[in-house]
C-alpha cells in the first residue's frame, strides 16, 4: 500500500457575501475565506480511497458545492459520500447533503470518495467553494516520512468562562476573547418565582461538573408572580445566581421574563430599572449576558425594537461591554408564528453593536418550516436560542426526539447557543428532572433525569472544544 498525502492550506478570498453585507450593515462579517485539505488515505492497483475536509473560515454558508479538477484524464470518482458527487471531464463537483449543507465560520465537513487512476495519481488542484478559488499547493505523491496527519489542536482545558472570557458578537456569531466563533450549550431555569428551591449547591454543581454546561439562564417572570411582586427581592435573587454561575465558570443569561402581556413596552419603567440595577452591580463580570424581552407576541417588529433601543442604552451605560440579547417577534420565533420572517429585522435592525437576536422553538411543535427560517437567518443575523424545548409549546407532553435531534445538529453545526428549558422538576415533559427532585439532594444519578433531562445532559456534556488562538 502506498500513502498519498497532499495537504492545501490556505484560501483567502471572500465567499461571495457581499449582498448580504449591503443589506446588514451591523451583521455583516468579512469572509476570510477557507481551507481544503486533501488525503489519499489508501491506494492500490488502479485505485484509491480519498478524505477532503473542507473548513469554512468566512461567514456561514449554505448549500455549498465544492469542486476541483484532476490533474490527469484517468482519474474518475467511483463513488463518493457525505456529498452528491459528480464527474464531467477532469472537474469534479461534490454538492452538499441536507444535514451538511449549512457551514457555520469555521465548520467542517468530511467528505470521501473512492477513485480509479492509471498510471499516476496526483492531487487535484483548483479547489473552490461556491465558485470561489482555494489557492495553495498541493503536495506530492509521497509523504515525507515525517509528515504527521493533519491534527487538530488540543482542548482547552478550564471553565467556559476561564477559556472564553469576555464575549462579544463578531459577524452573526458570538466569539470569544480570542475573536473565535463558540457556541455556549446551557440550561434554562424555570421561573424563579416557582422553583427557587432547584437552584442550590449541590444542583448547580451538577451543572458546572456533571452536565459540563457552559450557561445558565436565569428566567425572572416579571408577571405571574414575579419581579413586579417585588423588584428588590428579584433583583437579588438573580445577581445571587449570577455569583454563583461565575463562581462555577459559566455564563449567566439574565432573563427579563416577560411573557403575558406580550407588549415589551408595558414593561418599560421596569425593565429600564431591573437593567440600570443589575448592569451596574455586575459591570465588571466577565460572565454576564442580558436577555432584554423573552417572548413578545402580539406587537410589531418596530415596538420590539423600540423597546430595545430604549433598555440597550441603560444598560451600555453601566456595562458598555456586554452582549445583549432581543427578543423578536411572535414569541420569539423570528416572526415566523405571526406569518412573518427574519427579513423584517434584516430590514430595519436594532441601532445598536455587540447584540444578538432571540429564537425559540419547541421541538414538537416547531419543525421544518421554522428550521428553514433559522438556517437562512443564520447567515444575516447573530441568533441566540435563549430558550427551547424538546417538547410542545405548552411546555408539557411527549419528547420529540426526532425533531429535537434535528434542532440540536442544526444549531451545533451553525454554532448558535442555547439554553434549555427546563433545568428544574416541575410536572411537565420540559423538565429535566422528575417531580421532588428539588427536594432531595441527588441532581447527579440518572434515576432523577426525565427523558428531557436525559437527552439534554447527554448533549450539553460532550466536550466544547473552545478555540484559544
Ligand atoms: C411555561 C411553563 C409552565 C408555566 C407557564 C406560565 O413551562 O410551567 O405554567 O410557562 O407562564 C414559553 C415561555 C415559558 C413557558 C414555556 C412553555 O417562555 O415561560 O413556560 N414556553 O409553555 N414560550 C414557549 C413555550
Amino acid at each position: 500500500m502506498k500513502r498519498l498525502w497532499a495537504l492545501l492550506t490556505a484560501c483567502a478570498l471572500l465567499l461571495g457575501l457581499t449582498a448580504f453585507t449591503a443589506l446588514t450593515a451591523t451583521t455583516a462579517s468579512a469572509a476570510t475565506g477557507c481551507r481544503v485539505s486533501y488525503t489519499v488515505t489508501n491506494q492500490w492497483q488502479d485505485g484509491f480511497q480519498a478524505g477532503v475536509k473542507v473548513t469554512n473560515l468566512g461567514s456561514p454558508v449554505s448549500n455549498w458545492t465544492l469542486k476541483y479538477t484532476w490533474p490527469t484524464t484517468s482519474q474518475k470518482v467511483t463513488q463518493g459520500w457525505n456529498a452528491t458527487w459528480s464527474q464531467s471531464g477532469t472537474a469534479v463537483s461534490a454538492a452538499a447533503v441536507d444535514w451538511n449543507s449549512t457551514l457555520a465560520t469555521g465548520a467542517s465537513a468530511d467528505l470521501g470518495l473512492t477513485g480509479t487512476f492509471s498510471g499516476s495519481n496526483p492531487a487535484p488542484t483548483a479547489f473552490t467553494l461556491n465558485g470561489v478559488t482555494c489557492t495553495g499547493t498541493v503536495g506530492g505523491e509521497d509523504p515525507p516520512p515525517t509528515d504527521p496527519p493533519p491534527t487538530d489542536p488540543p482542548p482547552a482545558t478550564g471553565t467556559p468562562v476561564g477559556i472564553n472570557g469576555q464575549l462579544h458578537v463578531c459577524g452573526t456569531n458570538l466569539c470569544n476573547q480570542y475573536n473565535r466563533p463558540i457556541q455556549l450549550r446551557g440550561m434554562s431555569t424555570h421561573g424563579l418565582q416557582w422553583f427557587s428551591s432547584c437552584y442550590n449547591t449541590a444542583s448547580l454543581d451538577a451543572l458546572a461538573k456533571d452536565w459540563k454546561a457552559d450557561l445558565l439562564r436565569t428566567a425572572m417572570y416579571v408577571q405571574e408572580g414575579g419581579y413586579e411582586t417585588d423588584p428588590a427581592g428579584y433583583t437579588a435573587k438573580v445577581n445571587s445566581l449570577v455569583d454563583a454561575a461565575d463562581a462555577r465558570g459559566m455564563y449567566a443569561l439574565i432573563d427579563f421574563h416577560t411573557l403575558t402581556p406580550g407588549d415589551p413596552t408595558y414593561n418599560l419603567a421596569r425593565a429600564k430599572t431591573f437593567f440600570a440595577s443589575v448592569a451596574a452591580r455586575n459591570a465588571a463580570k466577565k460572565n454576564v449576558i442580558y436577555e432584554i424581552t423573552n417572548e413578545p407576541n402580539g406587537v410589531s417588529w418596530a415596538t420590539i425594537k423600540s423597546y430595545a433601543e430604549q433598555v440597550i442604552p441603560v444598560i451600555r451605560a453601566a456595562d458598555p461591554d456586554a452582549v445583549v440579547v432581543v427578543g423578536t417577534r411572535g414569541w420569539s420565533s423570528l416572526g415566523v408564528s405571526d406569518g412573518s420572517n427574519e427579513s423584517e429585522i434584516v430590514a430595519n435592525p436594532v441601532n445598536a453593536t455587540n447584540i444578538m437576536y432571540t429564537f425559540h422553538f419547541y421541538a414538537a411543535s416547531h419543525t421544518d418550516t421554522y428550521r428553514a427560517a433559522v438556517s437562512r437567518a443564520a447567515t444575516k443575523l447573530p441568533l441566540f436560542v435563549t430558550e427551547f424545548g424538546t417538547v410542545t409549546y405548552t411546555g408539557g407532553g411527549a419528547v420529540d426526539q426526532a425533531s429535537s435531534k434535528a434542532w440540536l445538529d442544526l444549531l451545533d453545526s451553525l454554532k448558535i447557543s442555547y439554553a434549555n428549558w427546563t433545568y428544574s422538576d416541575a410536572n411537565e415533559g420540559s423538565a429535566a428532572f422528575k417531580p421532588g427532585t428539588c427536594g432531595g439532594t441527588d441532581y447527579s444519578s440518572s434515576a432523577v433525569l426525565t427523558e428531557s433531562g436525559a437527552l439534554m445532559k447527554s448533549r450539553i456534556s460532550t466536550p466544547d472544544s473552545f478555540p484559544t488562538s
